[in-house]
């Protein structure tokens, strides 16, 4: 079958009356942009003689999305956030803003309000047997290399299950178990004490993994620790860093492995006097070096709906 009905005067008429094209009124950007989607969409049914089973399918899709408060998680899987990362590294060497440590997606597991330490933090509060103690510090830098002072460390992580506290479908964390805010002193260096996160993996019967299995993709992340790193100064830094061995490494289902952010694991003794629960530890050296802001602004801050709690 090859029925074209998109460029007809009725299908173009309806597609301006459903964007309310015609009135001034409500929100020109919206509009445009209900225009443009809706319009690849009634193109796209033409074009691959979409089938209205499909079409409902779809539709029961989106309400199953809704339901399992999954969006933002199916954002990241099909890779919409790390192509709003594309296009800020493009942004950036189009001003010319090179160096910096790279960002990477922020992910939909952040938690604000986290209390914020000076320059050190244990944030394992509960328990967890199947994972070792890790350390992971670093210096603060700006772009001309030195120490930035009063910035703003935040890093949240899984723990041994690959689940995130708030988010834990077992009830088993505390609020901010494994999340943390650091203070930077004049030496720009920042410290977590922390228990070595496991890769996450999409909830089994959600949405997300839902349309995975029809990909036949895998809804696994490596093992990873967020961070934003906040200061007046320079521009907001979203990361993560991925702990180097794990073999999803460059198979991470959100697309967020980048080159410069698998920094060494290296093993160390003495854990016991720094008060972690082993002698044996884990260390992670990662530094972040900022980007400066353009014309005194962070041109590239993002708003989105994020999790909040009090501690
Ligand atoms: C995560 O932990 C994550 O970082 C992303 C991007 C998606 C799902 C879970
Ligand atoms: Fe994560």
């Amino acid at each position: 079958m090859s029925i074209k009905v998109f460029d007809s005067k009725e299908a173009q008429d309806l597609l301006k009356a459903a964007a309310n094209l015609g009135s001034q009124d409500g929100d020109a950007r919206a509009k445009q942009i209900v225009h443009r989607l809706l319009g690849d969409l009634f193109k796209a049914i033409d074009d691959l003689d979409m089938t209205p089973d499909e079409i409902w399918a779809g539709v029961r899709y989106f309400n199953k999305l809704g339901q399992d408060g999954e969006a933002a998680l199916l954002a990241a899987g099909l890779g919409l956030e790390k192509y709003l990362d594309i296009r800020m590294d493009a942004e950036d060497k189009a001003a010319d803003i090179t160096g910096g440590t790279p960002r990477t997606i922020e992910g939909p597991l952040y938690v604000a309000g986290a209390p914020v330490r000076d320059g050190v933090s244990k944030i394992d509060i509960n328990p967890d047997q199947d994972a070792g103690p890790l350390v992971i510090r670093g210096t603060v830098t700006g772009p001309d290399g030195k120490p930035v002072a009063g910035a703003v460390v935040e890093c949240w992580h899984a723990n041994s299950k690959g689940f995130y506290s708030h988010f834990d479908p077992t009830g088993a964390q505390n609020e901010f178990n494994l999340r943390g805010a650091v203070s930077t002193g004049a030496d720009g260096k920042y410290e977590f004490h922390t228990l070595m996160p496991v890769g996450y993996g999409c909830p089994p019967h959600g949405a997300t993994q839902q349309l995975l299995n029809v990909l036949a993709r895998h809804g696994n992340r490596p093992a990873h620790v967020h961070f934003f790193a906040t200061t007046d100064k320079y521009r907001k830094l979203t990361t993560q860093i991925n702990i180097e061995g794990d073999p999803l490494i460059w198979d991470d289902f959100a697309y967020a492995t980048r080159e410069d952010l698998i920094p060494h694991v290296v093993e160390k003794t003495g854990g016991v006097a720094l008060g972690m629960k082993a002698d044996a530890y884990r260390e992670i050296e990662f530094n972040i070096e900022l980007t400066p802001l353009v014309q005194g602004k962070d041109n590239q801050v993002v708003h989105r709906l994020r999790a909040s709690a009090t501690a």
